[in-house]
């Protein structure tokens, strides 16, 4: 092996699916390194790694010479696996599969479950985008000062990147590019074409499976835990979600709706705090008690 292969990576997030379900129909073996979101992608140690501090990032090695080249958009990792690999996506469908792609990322199955999510859970949308959301503001914060030392070296560094990053993210809440009305649109849009070429062969391009199945199947796998009704899942799409979960890659990379996720570490950590306070009380007692209404006045 003549490159050492490293995928930044968190099992909840829409894009490093993608990254990773092409990586295995690639063949490309690689190791994976776990970055916490939505906070550890914004330590200063992965904005070395990551100039746009987004999950994934793909890292390749040379090990004949060190060279180190890293890819900070799953599109790029997309590109990556399609040059490395021949066949992995027709190469005379490549308009076609560059539109599928548009509309796939346009229509950002991970904004869509933030945005339509939080409203309907007050706990989720405090911790989200109250507390986790100041704990962001004050590392990004850092990281700009950070960075902004650096801005006056060489026009395109990386650094001056991660400075841009950062700033672009203290101005909206997480999960927030696009309106969630404008996200909507685009999902019907994307799933009227996926049900549109669906209607014609068994996958989008042919009888032939492809890797481009792949990515719209994850897409289609989030919208269905979104259950909206104003993104409704065609039975031709539904069925074609069925058939890709089969696969043997699907499988091996496993997609998790990031929903549950965070819910699941909101809920440990109220059950930590409670234990915390428990054992106070039961150490200290009434003086606690006492402690907690005088800062609480
Ligand atoms: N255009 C990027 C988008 C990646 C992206 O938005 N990643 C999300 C997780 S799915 C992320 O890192 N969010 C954390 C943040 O933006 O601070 C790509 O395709 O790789």
């Amino acid at each position: 092996m003549t490159t050492i292969i490293k995928l930044y990576d968190h099992q909840a997030s829409i894009h490093a699916q993608y990254a990773r379900i092409v990586l295995h129909l690639a063949g490309i073996e690689y190791e994976k390194i776990h970055i916490d979101l939505p906070l550890g992608n914004l330590d200063p140690s992965y904005a070395k790694i990551s100039s746009t501090l987004s999950i994934p990032a793909l890292e390749i090695i040379s090990t004949k010479n060190n060279n180190k080249t890293t890819l900070t958009d799953s599109r790029d990792i997309i590109n990556y696996c399609t040059r490395r690999t021949d066949g992995l996506f027709p190469k005379d469908r490549i308009g076609e599969i560059n539109t599928i792609l548009d509309l796939i990322y346009k229509a950002n199955g991970g904004q869509i479950s933030f945005q339509s999510y939080a409203p309907n859970d007050r706990i989720f949308d405090v911790t989200v985008n109250t507390i986790m959301s100041s704990l962001r503001q004050r590392k990004l914060r850092k990281l700009a000062h950070k960075e902004s030392n650096n801005l006056n070296n060489i026009p395109k560094s990386p650094r001056k990147k991660v400075y841009k990053s950062a700033v672009e993210r203290l101005d909206r809440p997480i999960g927030c590019i696009a309106t969630l009305d404008g996200l909507m649109q685009s999902a019907n849009e994307t799933m009227s074409v996926l049900d549109e070429k669906l209607s014609k062969s068994k996958w989008l391009l042919g009888d032939e499976h492809t890797a481009i199945d792949s990515i719209a199947a994850i897409w289609v796998q989030w919208i269905v835990y979104n259950n909206l009704e104003s993104i409704p899942v065609t039975p031709r799409v539904l069925d074609f979600l069925n058939q890709s979960q089969q696969r043997s890659e699907w499988k091996k990379t496993k997609v998790e709706w990031v929903i549950p996720y965070i819910k699941r570490r909101v809920y440990f950590g109220i059950c930590v705090m409670i234990g915390l306070l428990y054992l106070l009380a039961n150490k200290f007692g009434s003086s606690l008690l006492g402690v907690i209404v005088f800062i609480l006045q």
